[in-house]
Formats: structure tokens, sequence, C-alpha cells
């Protein structure tokens, strides 16, 4: 239930504006209306593929000498049109038709990936992929800024837990490191030999877990997020075989049994723009696919051109041979 609900703050938070806007630029060069691709830039929408943050307004210019449409949705591909297939919108956005000279601009609110195509000449196709934006700040899971080194109190009070981590900005497939200490905050003083568990909750799962671990002083971990989402770092069982499993023992006081010494810290992990969509998309961008035509006819056309020339090889062959080696085996 308490994940439940810090994973509903996260959803708030992913929408609220937390980095200033940008507005990018794609140009529809002339000749895009031409399926034949013959533009400067050999591109319909230039670029073709763009990567921009939520909250980001992009703007299309019209530099070609027809009209043009921006429409979210897919495209026919190159030669689709050929065959009756004019694409398909979806309705997300739609410029209507804007003449040359003139533009369009529309403002992403959310996450994902759009396609787009022009309906008037549908090999006209384009991809947009709206990344949330990433604050440069640690935050909780509420989007609380954050102040390093954190403080945390076990609930009976006996110890104080400081923790840090590096970056501070948590992102996937990046090395983060947590360090944290431990103090009695009656003294102040660092609690030397303490024994815990390191254990990590992300989206409500388990997804680390450090059992007796020791420290003297102070100590780290090392961890690599795969997914983003909001996560709960917990040292919990903190106890000191010495000191404090005496004192649960007795009872006296407000000391707690060390299982139930626990503290929690929250935070968000974001999708790395670097090492995660990026990839994936760069590896398919909708001009691609036409390239691919090009490609299929070269697989039939020279496989075609050699079966003919091995046939026409083979037929003669035979007469060669006759020819040649004749004055040989005398
Ligand atoms: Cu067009």
């Amino acid at each position: 239930m308490k994940f439940l609900l810090l994973s509903s703050i996260f959803l708030i938070l992913g929408s609220t504006s937390l980095v200033y806007a940008e507005e990018y630029i794609i140009d529809i060069p002339i000749g895009a209306y031409n399926p034949e691709l013959n533009t400067v830039a050999e591109v319909w929408y230039d670029p073709p593929q763009m990567f921009v943050t939520v909250g980001d307004t992009v703007t299309w210019y019209n530099d070609d000498k027809e009209g043009h449409t921006v429409t979210s949705g897919e495209g026919s591909g190159r030669f689709g049109w050929m065959s009756d297939n004019f694409g398909q919108s979806n309705g997300i956005f739609d410029s209507g038709r804007f003449m040359p000279g003139e533009s369009w601009s529309y403002k992403f609110e959310e996450s994902g990936t759009f396609s787009y195509y022009c309906t008037i000449h549908p090999w006209m196709e384009g991809i947009l992929i709206v990344e949330k934006e990433i604050p440069d700040f640690p935050h909780d899971a509420t989007g609380k800024k954050l102040e390093f080194p954190l403080l945390q109190y076990t609930p009976d009070r006996s110890i104080e837990v400081n923790l840090t981590w590096d970056p501070q900005v948590i992102k996937t497939h990046e090395k983060i490191q947590f360090v944290y200490q431990f103090y009695d905050p009656q003294t102040n003083s660092n609690l030397a030999s303490m024994k815990y568990n390191f254990v990590i909750f992300q989206n409500g799962k388990e997804i680390l877990r450090d059992e007796g671990l020791s420290q003297i002083g102070g100590d780290y971990r090392n961890f690599v997020f795969s997914d983003s989402g909001s996560i709960i770092v917990r040292i919990e069982g903190i106890h000191s075989p010495s000191v404090f499993a005496e004192e649960s023992v007795t009872v006296s006081g407000n000391f707690q049994n060390k299982e139930q010494r626990s503290v929690d810290f929250t935070t968000a992990v974001y999708d790395n723009p670097e090492k995660t969509s990026h990839e994936t998309y760069h590896t398919k961008p909708a001009q691609r696919l036409s390239t691919y035509y090009e490609l299929m006819l070269l697989i039939i056309l020279i496989p075609g051109v050699m079966f003919l020339i091995a046939m026409f090889w083979l037929k003669k062959k035979p007469k060669i041979q006759d020819e040649t080696s004749g004055p040989l085996k005398v």
C-alpha cells in the first residue's frame, strides 16, 4: 500500500514542470512533396527523428513549394501509397495543411514516442521521442528537494543514519554509490561496528537485499538500476552486537527489537536518455524503412542475374571442354 502511494505520487511528479522548456525546429525541405526523395537534405522532415523533453515546443517550417501536414500516426512508407495506403492518423495532433513559408507549432505535454506523417504525401514520415524531464537536483519520492547528507532516526530514536548518494540524480544504467554512517544522537558520536541489512525497493518490489552487513563507522554500496521509478532505500535491523542487543533484551527505556530498528529514504530513478531510448531508436529511424525496398530489390536482382549467368555458362561449358580436352588427351 505504501509503495502504491509512492508510485502514484511519482506519477504526479512526472507531470509537473521541473526544467525550463525549450523550442525545436524541424524543416520541411524543398522537394519533400516528391516520393523519389530528391531533396537537398535527403529527408522529408529534417531531422526525421528528434529527441525532446516534456514541455518542449516543436515548430515545423514549410520550405517546400507545396502544402504539407504534420499529422500523428503512421505514414504509408515510401511505396505504400502505390498500393492505396495513404497512412493512418491516430488523432493525437494534426497541423492541417500549411503552405510554403508557413509554420506550425506543437507543445508536447506527455512523454512517449510519436510517429507522424503528411496526409497529402504519406511517404513523408518523421518520429519524435518525448522524454520525461530529469531534474538537476536530488529529491524524495514526492518531489521534495533533498539536501545531503540525509538524516533519519530509527523509530526508537536510538540511532541516527546519514545517507548520501552519488551522482545525486539517479539514472538507469549508471553506477550509483550510496554512502552512509551511523551516529548516536545522544552523544553525536560515530557508532562503530554496527550490523544491519541494506535493502532497496523499486516500484513496490525488493530489488536488492544485502543481509548481515557490518561496518566500522560508515560504509557504502554500489548499485546500477535497470528500471526507472520511485525507490526506497531501507537500512534495517541496525544493531550493535555488544551494546544494543543487551538493551533490547532488558526492554528497558524506549529501545526496540533490532528488527524494527530501520530507516527509509525515498527517491526516484530516471531513464537515462544517453543509455536507453537513444540506442533503441537510433537503429530504426522512419527514414531507414525506405532503404529496405532498395535492399530487397538488390537481394532479388543479384541472385537472379547470377542464376542467368550460371545457366548460360553451364550450357556452354560442355562444348568448350570437348574442344580443349581433345588435343590434351592425345
Ligand atoms: Cu506533404
